[in-house]
């Protein structure tokens, strides 16, 4: 894949803009939200005015990532460009109703790597063999020469230790332990984002997979374990819905099975379905679909009616 005329058409609408918005999408993780970072700490090099909006809250365990406390609560009304990360689609970050504020339509470029992203950009420098959207800023600021400061270092390997979960899922390839190699050279702290990202969980999320790792089936005719947690053991154990977010992920690391599905209670009286797998073969989203959800050929979700309750013979759905 031929980058050069993307790379260049985005590199010469950044220099040119007057006011560039920046913004990842909803929830960021540290993919989304570095990769919008290092640009931002580029551009102010460049005395290049850049703001770093968000629609929503920010997981605090990543505020580790240099320049975090940058992100700004408000959109300034003279913007020119907008800069979307690691989004597949102009919903997931809010952008149509970002757009809506300006009166002259700004220039939308969105720098991705999902193999979903419908092309919502004006420039889509979307390569969906990148292992993060970080690893691919990385390929464009080697392109343009742009020297790679510790901190940009930081934001870029902390997007490429997520969405490689540790340089460990099918995302890590050759490119991506090359890439983690010389941004290590480049000063990133790659104990500071294992300890932040993966390692520190609050109590109360441990209490919770243990209870959700104890009641784990393995389904007799399918190749798929399964397990649940309750809204009761939400209270039990007192957890946000980021302490459980990790567990999905977990779980599909480790489980002898092809697929691994977890089915949580939500508040307003629905079932959110999880799915994961690590086979090449294997699609869950076209299960997620056909129950009315949606997300990626590894990971994907759903959300049906109902409760789960504990009977004589098992846990059942009614
Ligand atoms: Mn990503």
């Amino acid at each position: 894949m031929d980058l050069t005329g993307t790379f260049n058409k985005t590199h010469a609408t950044l220099q040119k803009a007057q006011h560039v918005l920046l913004i990842p999408h909803r929830h960021p993780d540290s993919d989304s939200l570095g990769g919008a970072l290092v640009f931002h700490e580029w551009l102010e090099q460049k005395n290049i005015r850049a703001t770093i909006y968000c629609a929503t809250e920010i997981n605090p365990n990543i505020s580790f990532l240099p320049g975090y406390h940058l992100v700004s609560e408000s959109i300034p009304d003279d913007i020119d460009v907008v800069c979307v990360f690691d989004s597949g689609d102009a919903q997931f970050a809010y952008l149509p109703e970002i757009l809506e504020k300006f009166p002259k339509r700004p220039t939308v470029i969105s720098v991705d790597h999902h193999v979903s992203n419908d092309m919502y950009g004006d420039i889509n420098l979307v390569v969906p063999t990148c292992a993060s959207t970080t690893a691919l800023s990385y390929q464009f600021f080697k392109h343009h020469n742009i020297h790679i400061t510790h901190t940009m270092a930081t934001n870029m390997l902390a997007g490429l230790v997520t969405d490689t979960g540790i340089f460990s899922n099918p995302a890590t390839n050759i490119q991506a332990m090359e890439i983690g190699s010389d941004l290590m050279n480049a000063g990133a702290r790659i104990e500071r984002i294992v300890t932040s990202l993966m390692r520190i969980k609050p109590i109360g999320a441990l209490k919770l997979w243990g209870r959700a790792l104890s009641r784990i089936e393995k389904h007799p005719n399918h190749d798929i374990a399964y397990t649940i947690i309750t809204q009761k053991d939400h209270k039990d154990c007192d957890v946000t819905k980021d302490d459980i977010a990790g567990l999905a992920n977990f779980l599909n690391s480790v489980a002898d099975c092809a697929v691994t599905l977890i089915l949580k209670e939500t508040e307003k009286g629905n079932i959110k379905g999880s799915l994961r797998t690590t086979q090449k073969n294997v699609d869950v989203s076209k299960f997620a679909i056909a129950l009315g959800g949606g997300g990626h050929a590894k990971a994907a979700g759903f959300t049906i009616p109902g409760k789960i309750t504990e009977t004589s013979s098992g846990w059942k759905i009614i």
